[in-house]
């Protein structure tokens, strides 16, 4: 048996994770051509075992107040997967979804997509169960505070750097930092990121995933001899990510057709810009569904659906949370003739869905490629609250913009060096995991 088929089976005899399985089996069987290549080094040093075992697992309680005076308990989460190649960094995820199976799948990806970025930032994620939907301003401080209260020693500048994710945004960022700040008693805001600008935020650091998202398809297309401009988007979400995909879209003369929440999926033939892409952020802020959008702009509404195979377009962006594309959706976005399907969402694509979609020939840009851009900010959010200094919207964007064409590149090369044809699944796993072997393999055994 092959070493990454022994490393698997020996996963799935002692792990039942579903999510964290689904990442690790889909990385892990990409890994062939350099693992071949490799393979008595990386046994020696059981590189295969490290990676697939996070660094630490923190789990806690988080009791707060409601507004009527109860008490309410949520589980907390911090998963430090990998800090070879930096500090720990990732997001923090307010959901009723969140899980250990979630985090640490989370916290996996995290740990190749901040290697392909070359910032040095290590893999983590954390968050919790709560649900921020209907929940008070006064609520959602208390929770931030109490979370704060254990979160707080095992992270710091240089050890591990929350940010946001899906129900975390700069509200909850600005809490969870001042609560940091009061506990530790010193101004150390290189801790968090997503921060407001008032406090050591980055510019573009909120529109970062999707213009991230956008620059990288642009490179694609580029390769296609073709451009963004005048082709058709199918959306999902409504959040921070498919903001900020709408706007550059809409910028280099795309147009957005589709947007989705928990509720169903909207369709706006004459495409979301202008002030529509303003209301998505009031939307996001009041946590409504995507039925407002409908309601507000008289566009077509399909509750409890979800746009693949729905709607014609040429380019599919799944912005929203993991597993939103199954095979049958797969199956859907084939026969309607997608050429494009840029994971913008943290594996959004079901294991068999991708590997059909990539046999068929459609163009996949993996999650960890294509939606770097959110934490590559974070990273040079980082390097500026160091510097002690600000960047302007110009620089920071065209830092973001060189990084993403960066990653494309790192993929191209990799692509090349094991004959793997335009794969940027496959690709982008090599690319992000040689790195991280590279460093552990310096770093010596622990
Ligand atoms: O999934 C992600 O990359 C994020 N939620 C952003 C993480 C970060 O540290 O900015």
């Amino acid at each position: 048996m092959s070493y990454i088929s022994q490393v698997l089976e020996n996963i799935k005899a002692k792990e039942n994770q579903a999510e964290f399985l689904q990442a690790v089996e889909e990385v892990l069987s990409s890994l062939g051509p350099v693992v071949e290549e490799k393979e008595e080094l990386y046994k020696k040093y059981a590189i295969l075992e490290r990676l697939t075992e996070p660094d630490r697992q923190i789990i806690f309680r988080v009791a707060w107040t409601d507004d009527l005076g109860n008490t309410q308990v949520n589980k907390g989460y911090r998963v430090q997967f990998n800090n070879a190649l930096g500090p720990y960094k990732g997001g923090l995820r307010f959901h009723p979804t969140v899980n250990l199976s979630v985090m640490k799948f989370l916290a996996f990806e995290q740990t190749f997509k901040n290697s392909l970025t070359s910032l040095p930032m290590g893999g983590a994620k954390g968050g919790s169960d709560f649900d921020p939907r209907g929940k008070s301003d006064g609520e959602i401080m208390r929770f931030c505070q109490s979370f704060m209260t254990e979160l707080y020693r095992h992270i710091g500048a240089q050890t591990d750097v929350p940010a946001g994710d899906l129900g975390v945004g700069a509200k909850e960022i600005g809490y969870l930092f001042g609560a940091y700040k009061r506990i530790i008693g010193a101004y150390e805001n290189g801790v968090i990121t997503g921060k407001g600008l008032s406090y050591g935020g980055s510019l573009i650091r909120p529109e970062a995933t999707g213009f991230g998202a956008v620059y990288f398809l642009r490179e694609i297309m580029k390769g296609q001899g073709e451009e963004i401009k005048g082709k058709t988007f199918i959306l999902s979400g409504y959040g921070n990510v498919t903001w900020g995909s709408c706007l550059k879209i809409n910028e280099l003369g795309g147009k957005v057709v589709t947007l989705s929440g928990h509720d169903g999926f909207i369709y706006d033939e004459e495409g979301v810009k202008g002030e529509k892409v303003e209301f998505l952020e009031e939307m996001r802020a009041k946590r409504l569904g995507i039925k407002a959008y409908a309601d507000k702009y008289g566009v077509p509404f399909y509750p409890n659906q979800k746009p693949w195979g729905k709607i014609k377009g040429d380019v599919v962006m799944p912005c929203a949370t993991q597993n939103e594309i199954d095979i049958e959706d797969a199956k859907a976005i084939v026969q309607m003739g997608i050429k494009y399907v840029v994971e913008v969402a943290n594996m959004p694509t079901k294991n068999d869905a991708l590997k059909y979609l990539v046999e068929k020939g459609v163009i996949l840009a993996p999650s960890k490629a294509a939606n770097a851009g959110g934490v590559a900010v974070s990273g040079l959010e980082m390097s500026q609250n160091s510097l002690k200094l600000a960047w302007t919207k110009e620089e920071v964007d065209e830092k973001l913009s060189n990084i993403m064409v960066n990653i494309h590149n790192q993929i191209l090369a990799v692509c090349q060096k094991y004959n793997l044809g335009y794969d940027l699944v496959r690709g982008a796993n090599i690319a992000g995991f040689e790195k991280v072997a590279e460093a552990m393999i310096a770093e010596g055994v622990y």
